[in-house]
């Protein structure tokens, strides 16, 4: 009999990849999406098998974690081994903007999750996975972050990240249940969603390089993290799933770097050096080579309390789970450049441009 696995959040960047895997390991996986009014499933569509054909291992679920009757019904029918709540509000900055929504669904939609499992008196038999974060850290304790570095949430998204984190350990100590951690520093991919920073950039260097876009806003260019690719982070999230006992887990790459060295390398895999000129919000990235603007600060991105520095320690992974990050940051960066690259070039074709 194959293992039954729920993942909340399968439309997002984890949910996407953390589905290949456990198809890839044989489980039965039960994704969530939600009803949205133009397609949201790009990410996994290659995954998806016609629910006519035989021996179909992947299923998608309308859901949202403010409705619990919707969850109680999902989990009932599911009958899951392994529950992944990777669903999420994720964007730090828009949680400034939507804090009451964030924290229902961030925050409480967790507690909704546990509860319908022990509403369901499945404490014995699923084990529960919560997407915790870096950004817990916040405010700036100790470097590099470990399991038992002090949490100083800087956000809406973080606090709410924050009751997550504690009502999971809450109802492993309380009612036994295999409920765990991962908290996961930054990790990335050519799926990552446009508008985290990353994203953004090898966008815009892709959009700049084939003339499609002339230059790129971006906000603190000196905050610093620590940049994995997701696909090592979704078998980290399945090895916490495996241990005998429930824990929590930093998952890093034990580097950090800032967002300044992010743009650089990125415009540097097509072939354009940048240069810093100005200060504060006057600073500019420019050409080397012409002398054009291709970077400028706009201060509709500085967030109204930032994290400034990242920096985790995997230590207890590796020793635990022995699992470590395998992609580095120059690989991570040029990954993601020529995916954006090879993608508008497709879109060019396909709509017939060559501007
Ligand atoms: P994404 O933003 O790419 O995906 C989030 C997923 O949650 C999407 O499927 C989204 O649906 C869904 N979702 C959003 N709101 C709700 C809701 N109210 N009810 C149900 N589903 C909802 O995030 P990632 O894949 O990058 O991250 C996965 C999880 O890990 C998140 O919880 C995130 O906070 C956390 N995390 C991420 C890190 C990272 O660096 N990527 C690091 C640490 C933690 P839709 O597609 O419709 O928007
Ligand atoms: P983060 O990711 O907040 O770390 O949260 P994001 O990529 O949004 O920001 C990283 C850093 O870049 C700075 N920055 C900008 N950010 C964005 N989005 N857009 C910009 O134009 C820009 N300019 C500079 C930010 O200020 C910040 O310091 C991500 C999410 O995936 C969370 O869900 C997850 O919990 C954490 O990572 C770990």
């Amino acid at each position: 009999m194959s293992k039954v696995a729920l993942i909340t959040g399968a439309t997002g960047q984890d949910g996407a990849y953390l589905a290949e895997l456990l198809l890839a390991k044989g489980y039965e996986v039960h994704g969530t999406k939600r009803r949205s009014s133009s397609f949201n499933t790009g990410r996994i569509d290659h995954l998806y098998k016609d629910l006519h054909e035989p021996n179909v291992s992947f299923r998608l679920h309308y859901s949202d974690l403010t409705d619990a009757t919707n969850l109680i019904r999902l989990v009932q029918e599911i009958q899951p081994d392994e529950i992944y709540n990777l669903a999420a509000q994720s964007h730090v900055q828009v949680s400034f903007e939507t804090p009451e929504y964030t924290a229902n669904a961030d925050g409480i939609g967790t507690l909704r999750l546990l509860e319908a499992i022990r509403i369901l008196k499945m404490e014995e038999k699923v084990r529960f996975y919560q997407a915790s974060t870096s950004e817990l850290y916040g405010k700036v304790q100790e470097t590099p972050q470990s399991e038992t570095t002090p949490f100083y949430p800087r956000s809406p998204y973080a606090a709410a990240k924050l009751y997550a984190y504690w009502i999971t350990v809450n109802y492993r100590e309380a009612y036994g249940m295999h409920a765990s951690n991962g908290i996961l520093f930054n990790h990335e991919s050519p799926i990552r969603g446009e508008t985290f920073v990353t994203r953004k950039i090898t966008r815009a260097v892709a959009a700049i390089d084939l003339g499609r876009q002339d230059k790129l806003f971006l906000g603190n260019l000196d905050a610093k993290r620590d940049w994995g690719h997701a696909r090592d982070y979704v078998e980290g999230m399945w090895r916490i799933l495996q241990q005998t006992q429930a824990d929590d887990y930093v998952l890093a790459t034990g580097e950090t770097h800032s967002v300044r060295e992010f743009v650089e390398l990125a415009f540097g895999h097509v072939g354009r050096k940048i240069e810093w000129t100005g200060e504060g919000v006057n600073e500019k990235g420019v050409d080397a080579r012409d002398g054009r603007v291709l970077v400028e600060i706009d201060p509709r991105y500085f967030r109204p309390t930032e994290v400034d520095l990242l920096l985790g320690n995997p230590a207890k992974a590796k020793e635990k789970l022995g699992w470590t990050a395998t992609t580095s940051f120059p690989d991570l960066v040029r990954e993601m450049v020529t995916a954006d690259v090879e993608l508008l070039k497709g879109e060019q074709q396909r709509y017939g441009r060559s501007d």
